[in-house]
C-alpha cells in the first residue's frame, strides 16, 4: 500500500491507517477468528479489480468488459477445488459471498423454505449467529432446534442422533465458532442422511487447518460447505460456498441476485493468491504450529489452574471458564487489553451470565503463529495471562495500592511490546 500517497492526499485517514497498523504491531492478537494475510494478499486488495461490476457467473454476466473477470473467477474456483482435493465434476464452487453470514443465509434460503426446521449447535455452546440464533434472520425465517455440548464440553453424537431422529430437521449444521475439539463430519453426515436431511458444514474457523491436514475434512460427507477466507486461511475478508453439483441451481441464485449484487473482484483476486500460498509446505508447517501452540498454551493455562472448556484443545482455539478466577469475561478482556493482549469475551456452555458480560474468554493462536511465535512464546503468554487475571483478584483482595497494581500491569505491557517487536508483521 502506498501510504506516502495517502499521507499526502488525506492525512487524517493516513493517521488512522498508521495508528491501526501500530496497534497491531505492538499488541498480541489472540482473537481466534483474526489473522494477518501476507503482503501479497493485501496488495491485491488494492488492484484494479476493485472497479468492475460483474453480476452473474463466469461466462454468464450482465455487464460488458468482464472477460478478465471470468478468467479470474474461474481460476480461483479451480484453486478452491484443488486445495480441498474435491472431484471437480461432483462439486461446484461460488467465491462471490461477501462474508460468512450472507454465505450461510444464501445456503439456508436456497435449500429450505421459510418455516422449515434446522438443527444446529446453540450459540452459547459454540455455534454461530448465522446458524439460527434468534437475533439473526436465519433464526427468524426457520424453526431452530438446538443441540448442545455435554457438561464436559464435548459434542455427544448419540444425543445429536437421538434429537435428529425425533425432530426430523431438513438440514443439520456442524462447524463452529467456539468449539475447541475435532469435529466428526462423517458422523454428522450419517446422522443427517439417515433422516434425509441436508448436512451443511460451516468450516469458517478451521478451513486452513483442514487444508493443512491437521483437521479432518468435511468432504465427501457434507452436501454443502461454507467458510470465510480470512481466518486460518490467511486470505482477505470474504467467503466461499462449495456444494454438490446438483444443488448449484438452488443455492447460487440466492447469492446473486438473492441477497447480493456485484461480486467484490479485488477480494476474489486476493483470495486466489491466498489459495496459492496454502499449497506450500510452509503453510502445512504453519497449520501444524497453530495447533502445537494452542496445545502448549492450554497445558500452561491448566498449570495455572485455569478451567478450560473440554479440558484442552485439538485445534486453534481455547475457551476458558473464568468463574473460579472470580472475574467475568468482560473484565478479563479489559484487563488483558491493558497489557496489550487482545482476546474476546465469550459465552461458555451452560453460562449463568449474559452474553454481553459472559463467564469466559476465547483465545486463539493463528495470528500469533503467523508472526512466528512458537512454544517458548506460548509459555510466556500463559504466564502473563495468569499474572493479569489471577493476580489481579488477589491484589484486590489484599487491597494492594492502585499505583502498585498499575506498575505491575505497565511492566507486563512493556514485556508484551518487546515480544511483539521481536516478531514483526509483514
Ligand atoms: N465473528 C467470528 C468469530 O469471532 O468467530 C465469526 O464470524
Amino acid at each position: 500500500m502506498d501510504i506516502k500517497l495517502i499521507r499526502k492526499k488525506d492525512p487524517k485517514m493516513a493517521v488512522l491507517i498508521e495508528t491501526e497498523r501500530k496497534r497491531h504491531e505492538e499488541t498480541l492478537n489472540l482473537i481466534a477468528s483474526e489473522n494477518y494475510p501476507s503482503r501479497t494478499v493485501r496488495e491485491a486488495l488494492s488492484s484494479m479489480f476493485v472497479v468492475k461490476y460483474s453480476e452473474g457467473r463466469p461466462d454468464k454476466r450482465y455487464y460488458g468488459g468482464t472477460r478478465v473477470i471470468d478468467k479470474l473467477e474461474t481460476l480461483v474456483e479451480g484453486r478452491v477445488k484443488k486445495v480441498f482435493k474435491i472431484n471437480p465434476k461432483k462439486w461446484t464452487v461460488n467465491v462471490q459471498p461477501y462474508s460468512g453470514s450472507p454465505a450461510n443465509y444464501a445456503v439456508l434460503r436456497g435449500l429450505l423454505t421459510p418455516g422449515d426446521k434446522i438443527m444446529s449447535l446453540a450459540l452459547p455452546h459454540g455455534g454461530h449467529l448465522s446458524q439460527g440464533a434468534k437475533v439473526s434472520l436465519s433464526g427468524q425465517d426457520f424453526k431452530i432446534v438446538n443441540y448442545f455440548v455435554n457438561k464436559k464440553g464435548f459434542l455427544d453424537y448419540k444425543e445429536i442422533e437421538r434429537l435428529a431422529k425425533k425432530e426430523k430437521p431438513k438440514l443439520i449444521i456442524a462447524g463452529f465458532s467456539a468449539y475447541p475439539r475435532k469435529i466428526d463430519f462423517k458422523k454428522f453426515g450419517q446422522i443427517a442422511h439417515r433422516i434425509d436431511a441436508y448436512f451443511m458444514a460451516d468450516i469458517a474457523h478451521i478451513a486452513g487447518l483442514i487444508i493443512g491436514g491437521v483437521h479432518p475434512s468435511p468432504f465427501p460427507f457434507a452436501d454443502v460447505v461454507t467458510f470465510t477466507t480470512h481466518k486460518t486461511i490467511r486470505g482477505p475478508r470474504g467467503a466461499v460456498i462449495i456444494c454438490r453439483e446438483k444443488l448449484r441451481d438452488k443455492i447460487f441464485p440466492k447469492v446473486f441476485p438473492g441477497i447480493q449484487g456485484g461480486p467484490h473482484n479485488h477480494t476474489i483476486c486476493a483470495l486466489g493468491i491466498a489459495l496459492k500460498e496454502v499449497q506450500t509446505v510452509q503453510f502445512k508447517r504453519y497449520t501444524r504450529q497453530i495447533v502445537k501452540n494452542a496445545k502448549i498454551l492450554s497445558k500452561e493455562l491448566i498449570k495455572y489452574n485455569f478451567d478450560l472448556i473440554s479440558g484442552g484443545t485439538d485445534n486453534h482455539l481455547i475457551l476458558i471458564d473464568l468463574t473460579s478466577k472470580g472475574v467475568s469475561g468482560k473484565e478479563a478482556q479489559n484487563l488483558l487489553e491493558e497489557v496489550s493482549i487482545i482476546v474476546n469475551r465469550n459465552s461458555i456452555p451452560y453460562d449463568q451470565r449474559k452474553p454481553f458480560d459472559p463467564s469466559g474468554i476465547r483465545i486463539g493462536t493463528p495470528a500469533a503463529t503467523t508472526r512466528g511465535m512458537k512454544e517458548k512464546e506460548m509459555k510466556k503468554i500463559a504466564f502473563w495471562i495468569n499474572e493479569v487475571i489471577s493476580k489481579h483478584q488477589s491484589n484486590l483482595r489484599i487491597k494492594k495500592a492502585a499505583s502498585k497494581r498499575r506498575a505491575s500491569l505497565d511492566e507486563i505491557r512493556r514485556e508484551v511490546k518487546k515480544l511483539c517487536k521481536k516478531f514483526p508483521l509483514s
